[in-house]
């Protein structure tokens, strides 16, 4: 019998580029901060002193799901321990599981422009008082590893029949819940292999998206991160091995071609969790077909230029094709989902 966790702690990837080299991942120790200075080229703060970058970054880090785009000026503040903003806006969605509300905020002066994105929300019951269409005030509290909204009021209740609608393949389109099918679907392995709904059947499946380049790591690289570390536990368990398999779906397939994704794959892939994608596969396929994927399980995508703004949805599907769970944002654990698809595998009999 295993005893303890079957994950390592958890470490941080280091910045290092998505289309460099075929190492695996070099790790840093969160103390070396310095590195994460890179990214200040992400956000053109570059007049910046390193320092100042970084805590501009562990506030962007903060802000749990899209990828947003603050204000220049907000790195310019000096980083409180716990820092508030006042913020309006119109409740989009809740999600009471999560604890979280989708709110299509206004410009918040000196820190954030107006866009739409998912707050935690404290204490959680205070989501029972809202439903979507809501306009609403609250504060928004920046403090140490976390944020969430805090003192939501309703200043101006939906009215009847105005609530929110989801629009197919926009970022307001509510997830896919427990119990939904996953659509049929085509993709293309890291091998050139074509990947279908059919070749999960009877397995459990964990999937999350991606794309290669994602340089934020908390974003993409620590959602493969976690999978690596789901895979090695997986394997370590031979009736998991069995019935459990990983699915990393990019939404870049203009860029992550087969080639990029083996090349990605191996470096997310820990020598000591057997061959390369045995258990774990890498696809992505036509703007269609991920596309189809992506609004299924409520994950947006938005094309920023070169990059995408998008968010992060983690699922486990059942034998059957059904979502079991899904977790969002990048603050879950492994171990979470683990059990989760552990679950789901001892109710399977593939
Ligand atoms: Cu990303």
């Amino acid at each position: 019998m295993r005893t303890g966790s079957p994950f390592p702690p958890l470490r941080r990837r280091s910045l290092r580029p998505a289309t460099a080299g075929g190492a695996p991942p070099r790790l840093l120790p969160l103390a070396s901060l310095a590195n994460l200075a890179n990214l200040a080229n992400l956000t053109n703060l570059t007049n910046l002193t390193n320092l100042t970058n970084l805590a501009f970054l562990a506030l962007v880090a903060l802000l749990v799901l899209p990828a947003c785009r603050p204000r220049e000026e907000a790195a310019s503040r000096p980083a409180a321990a716990e820092q508030r903003y006042p913020l309006t806006g119109v409740v989009m969605s809740r999600d009471l599981v999560e604890g979280e509300a989708r709110v299509a905020h206004d410009a918040i002066p000196g820190f954030m422009e107006a866009m739409t994105m998912s707050f935690a929300v404290r204490p959680r019951e205070a989501l029972n008082d809202v439903e979507p269409g809501d306009r609403i005030r609250a504060t928004l509290v920046v403090a140490g590893a976390r944020s969430w909204l805090e003192g939501i009021a309703v200043t101006e209740k939906v009215k009847p029949g105005e609530a929110p609608k989801p629009e197919p393949g926009s970022r307001l389109k509510p997830p896919a819940q427990p119990g939904d099918e996953v659509p049929p679907f085509s993709l293309v392995d890291q091998s050139g292999r074509p990947v279908t709904r059919e070749t999960f059947r009877g397995k459990v499946v964990v999937t999350t998206f991606f794309f290669t380049r994602c340089p934020l790591p908390d974003y993409c690289p620590r959602m493969n991160g976690n999978l690596g570390r789901i895979e090695k536990a997986v394997v370590a368990d031979p009736s998991l091995a069995r019935k459990v398999r990983l699915l990393s779906v990019s939404f870049d397939p203009g860029r992550d071609t087969p080639e990029v994704l083996k090349e990605y794959g191996l470096r997310y892939h820990d020598a000591a969790s057997g061959p390369p994608f045995a258990i774990w596969t890498f696809a992505s396929g036509s703007a269609e077909e991920v596309r189809k994927l992506t609004d299924f399980f409520g994950v947006w995508v938005e094309k920023k230029g070169e990059s995408f703004d998008h968010g992060l949805v983690t699922s486990v599907i059942d034998g059957e094709g059904r979502v079991v769970r899904s977790f969002f944002g990048n603050s879950w654990q492994p171990e979470e989902v683990l059990a989760e698809a552990r679950k789901a595998a001892g109710r399977t009999t593939g």
